[in-house]
C-alpha cells in the first residue's frame, strides 16, 4: 500500500485566509497544506495537495489517487460537497478510504449546506473544527491504517524538524489505540475540546 494520502481542496479554498475569516478562519490554503503535510509525516504518511476550482479536475485527482493506490484522500470539495453526484460516484468508485472535510460547522449554516455527497462516500465527516479539521481527517484516517505515530527518537534522524506539528496529534494518536482519557492539546489551531 501506498503511504500517500491526498488532500483535495475544492471550488474557492484557494482563498481561505482572505475573505470571510468570521467563517473560514485566517489560515490560508498553503497553512491548511502544511499542516497536512506536517501531520501526515507524524504518521509515516505523505499528504499530496492538490486544489481545483473544476469539478472534473476533481473527478481526475480522485482517478489518479486510485490509480497510485493511494492509502485515503481527505476532500473538501467546496460548494460541490452539496451538488455533485459526480464526486460521490468518483470517491464510491475509487474504493479508497475518504474523510470529508469542512472548515465550518455545515449544520450551522444554510439548510442547503446541510447534506453532502461526499460523506455519503466516505468513511467519515468532520466539520466545524476550522482548519483543524484536516488534521484531524488524517489522523483519522491514520488510526484506521494503522499507521502509528512515528517515534520522536526515529523522527530525530530527519534533521531540522522545527516546522513539524506539536506533540498534539501524537497524543491525541494514542488516545485512539489506548483509550487513554488524556486529550492532546496542540499549538492551538482548533477550539478548545468540550469537557469530557
Ligand atoms: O466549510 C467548508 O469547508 C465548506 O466546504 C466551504 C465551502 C462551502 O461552499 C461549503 O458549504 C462549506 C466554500 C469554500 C469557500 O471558501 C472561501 C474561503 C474564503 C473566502 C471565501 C470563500
Amino acid at each position: 500500500m501506498s503511504k500517500t494520502i491526498y488532500v483535495l481542496n475544492g471550488p474557492n479554498l484557494n482563498l481561505l485566509g482572505t475573505r470571510e475569516p468570521h467563517i473560514y478562519g485566517h489560515a490560508t490554503l498553503a497553512d491548511v497544506e502544511k499542516l497536512c503535510a506536517d501531520t501526515a509525516k507524524q504518521f509515516g504518511l505523505t499528504a499530496d495537495c492538490r486544489q481545483s476550482n473544476r469539478e472534473g479536475e476533481l473527478i481526475d485527482f480522485i482517478h489518479e489517487a486510485r490509480a497510485k493506490a493511494a492509502a485515503g484522500i481527505v476532500i473538501n470539495a467546496g460548494g460541490y460537497s452539496h451538488t455533485s453526484i459526480a464526486l460521490h460516484d468518483a470517491l464510491v468508485a475509487a474504493q479508497l478510504p475518504a474523510i470529508d472535510v469542512h472548515v465550518s460547522n455545515i449544520h450551522a449554516r444554510e439548510d442547503f449546506r446541510r447534506h453532502s455527497y461526499i460523506a455519503r462516500a466516505a468513511l467519515g465527516s468532520i466539520c466545524g473544527f476550522g482548519v483543524d479539521g484536516y488534521r484531524l481527517a488524517i489522523m483519522g484516517l491514520a488510526a484506521r491504517l494503522g499507521a502509528a505515530p512515528a517515534d520522536e527518537a526515529e523522527d530525530t534522524d530527519e534533521g531540522d524538524d522545527a516546522g513539524a506539528a506539536s506533540a498534539g496529534p501524537l497524543t491525541l494518536a494514542i488516545d485512539v489505540q489506548g483509550d487513554e482519557a488524556e486529550s492532546g492539546a496542540d499549538a492551538g489551531q482548533s477550539p478548545a475540546a468540550p469537557a469530557a
